[in-house]
């Protein structure tokens, strides 16, 4: 069983019963000129965590391990998207609304899909989710069990939002999990610092953190 010298220490997780989440790694995030970069956001804060990742995951699927994917995003209807939800934000730069890869974070437009560089291969599951959280009116508790899967090796972004919402929530379910420090991004500097922090906190509240690189399999 690999053991990861992580924070607040070490993390130990069975190959046999532990999956890669990669959340929200999507254009609307990610790209430049897209949704993410429209609001204001420096997406390079995100970028950073593409090459690390990329390399991680060819790492990983060579090891024959399983890979789980989210994405955030709602029905071309939005009658998954509460109102509070929708009515948040910029007014003139919504979700649902027309963006520059197509309507805003609904699920079948291009900007609603992973980026190219961390495409899903063939057999991956992909988790669409409402919400921040990956559990939430999603299968993935289903996909977990099924699975026989434990722990979690967590990367994607953003690490204060979708990524600390799902960490909580799987740490409450029981799973393990082990969030790669330079696999998840924040548009802004100071909360992937305190975030980070923040899971490995008081003997690992959430769970640990460690650099990509600290996993040996
Ligand atoms: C956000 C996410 N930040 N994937 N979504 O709205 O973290």
């Amino acid at each position: 069983m690999p053991t990861v010298e992580a924070r607040p220490g070490p993390f130990t997780f069975a190959e046999t019963s532990t999956a890669l989440l990669v959340i929200d790694m999507q254009r609307d995030f990610l790209e430049p000129g897209g949704f993410g970069e429209s609001l204001g956001n420096d997406v390079s804060q995100l970028r950073r965590t593409i090459a690390p990742l990329a390399a991680f995951m060819t790492t990983w699927r060579a090891a024959g391990l399983p890979i789980i994917h989210t994405r955030e995003g709602h029905l071309p209807d939005l009658s998954d998207c509460p109102p509070a939800k929708l009515e948040r934000g910029a007014p003139s730069k919504r979700i649902g609304d027309p963006g520059a890869f197509g309507r805003i974070l609904i699920r079948g437009e291009y900007g609603h899909d992973i980026i190219d560089e961390l495409r899903p291969a063939p057999g991956e599951a992909v988790v669409d989710k409402p919400g921040k959280g990956a559990f939430y009116a999603t299968e993935l508790q289903d996909l977990l069990e099924k699975g026989g899967i434990r722990s979690l090796l967590v990367a994607g972004v953003t690490t204060e939002v979708c990524v600390h919402t799902t960490v909580r929530e799987a740490n409450d379910r029981g799973y393990e999990c082990l969030v790669l420090a330079d696999c998840v991004g924040s548009y802004f500097p100071e909360f992937q610092r305190v975030g980070l922090q923040m899971i490995a906190a008081q003997g690992g509240i959430f769970g640990w953190v460690a650099d990509s690189t600290s996993v040996r399999l």
